[in-house]
């Protein structure tokens, strides 16, 4: 009797066991890549759950520089205003397919691997965008001409020259690890604002099909041939029309984890761009949950922030009653020779609305390092 009870117990352990790595299972299912590491699928769940109530603050090539400052170790726009790190780091790999030391913007890379190592063991996230160059002509990224998607695709007379590319891409990635060897997850952007106008990767030039086709390649590549297991993708068009619109260029639910939004606001109507970002976002919304996606606020700003009160007036309107795992402002230049004006997004200590930004980050929506650091955000036990 005792016997068959302890029978029964064992087979009950290890029903729960089986139901209970099935459930992991399931809850992973927002990470594409099935072999993703398990802080990879662990940050994938957990940024899918922060985003119902709260979102991490980002800012892009935080730690390298910021309006008064170049690559002092430890500073922080950001820091210096809130008193605290960003939740997420922003990086940009633009000028690495050339083989080049330094970013388009000037951030060698041997710093940018330092930094993304940094904000990862504090807890911070990272995400990476590539603003490569033009595979066709050699241009830059904003060099529209050659058919340069179709150039790359398999078959194309550019192809070897972008595996060539990816290649050291996956290098980059390789290099990043944590303190016990693991690959540091990566939310990794490329091919951003493909329904505006001013890339080569735009909608005006190349069809959807080849937009789907360099999409899937590149994932596939980097996954399967290049053997990485920590990417989260990010799918990231800027202003959205229609739900048809979104659709058309969608590479599959197998190749993508996140869907973000680049948009930003270019004059001192508010109005317009509250409008403008709540318009896209109410479709990137249901398409996420059609497709259990995560949604994410990846680019935005108001250059060199003139609006006192942009944080709470504008910014948080945008956003609200949207599930968006993070919001991340663009990079704290400083004054630009080419524009001849101010180019930052996040603030600096006087500047006008570095009083509200510290509201912003007072409020229980906004999370930065110390919340992502407790919260543990690459273990699936939080
Ligand atoms: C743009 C500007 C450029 C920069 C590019 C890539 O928005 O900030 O100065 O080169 O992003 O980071």
């Amino acid at each position: 009797m005792v016997l068959r009870r302890l029978y029964l117990n064992i087979i009950a352990a290890v029903v729960v066991c089986f139901q209970l790595s099935c459930t992991g299972r399931l809850n992973a299912q927002s990470v594409s890549d099935v072999n993703a590491t398990a802080q990879t699928k662990a940050l994938c769940q957990n940024l899918h759950a922060i985003a119902k109530t709260q979102t991490l603050f980002g800012h892009q090539d935080d730690l390298a520089y910021g309006v008064k400052w170049r690559y002092k170790p430890g500073m922080s726009d950001v820091k210096a205003v809130s008193g605290e790190y960003p939740a997420i780091f922003g990086w940009d790999l633009g000028g690495l397919e050339l083989g080049k030391e330094k970013n388009l913007d000037g951030v060698p890379f041997s710093k940018m691997r330092k930094y993304i190592i940094y904000g990862y063991n504090m807890g911070s996230v990272i995400t990476i965008s590539w603003h490569l160059r033009n595979p066709s002509t050699g241009g830059n990224s904003w060099d529209t001409s050659g058919n340069a998607v179709a150039s790359i695709l398999t078959g194309g007379a550019k192809h070897n020259l972008y595996v060539s590319w990816l290649d050291k891409v996956a290098d980059f990635f390789t290099s990043l690890k944590g303190e016990n060897g693991e690959a540091i997850p990566i939310l990794f952007r490329p091919f951003h604002e493909f329904t505006g106008n001013w890339f080569w990767w735009c909608e005006n030039f190349c069809t959807p099909d080849e937009f789907k086709k360099l999409w899937r390649f590149t994932v596939h590549y980097l996954r399967n041939e290049k053997s990485l297991h920590n990417l989260i993708m990010v799918y990231c068009p800027t202003d959205i029309y229609s739900k048809k619109h979104f659709d058309e260029r969608y590479p599959g639910d197998d190749v993508v984890d996140v869907i973000g939004m680049d948009a930003y606001q270019h004059h001192s109507d508010k109005t317009a761009y509250i409008s403008k970002v709540r318009k896209s976002l109410k479709i990137l919304d249901s398409v996420t949950k059609e497709r259990n996606k995560i949604l994410a606020f990846t680019e935005t700003g108001y250059e060199a922030i003139p609006d006192k009160y942009w944080w709470t007036n504008t910014l948080l309107p945008a956003m609200k009653g949207f599930p968006i795992a993070w919001v991340l402002v663009w990079r704290n230049h400083g004054y630009m020779k080419s524009t001849q004006k101010m180019h930052y997004f996040a603030p600096y200590p006087g500047q006008v609305s570095a009083g509200d930004f510290k509201t912003l980050y007072n409020t229980e929506r906004m999370l930065f390092q110390q919340d992502i650091k407790k919260r543990n955000i690459y273990s699936s036990e939080r």
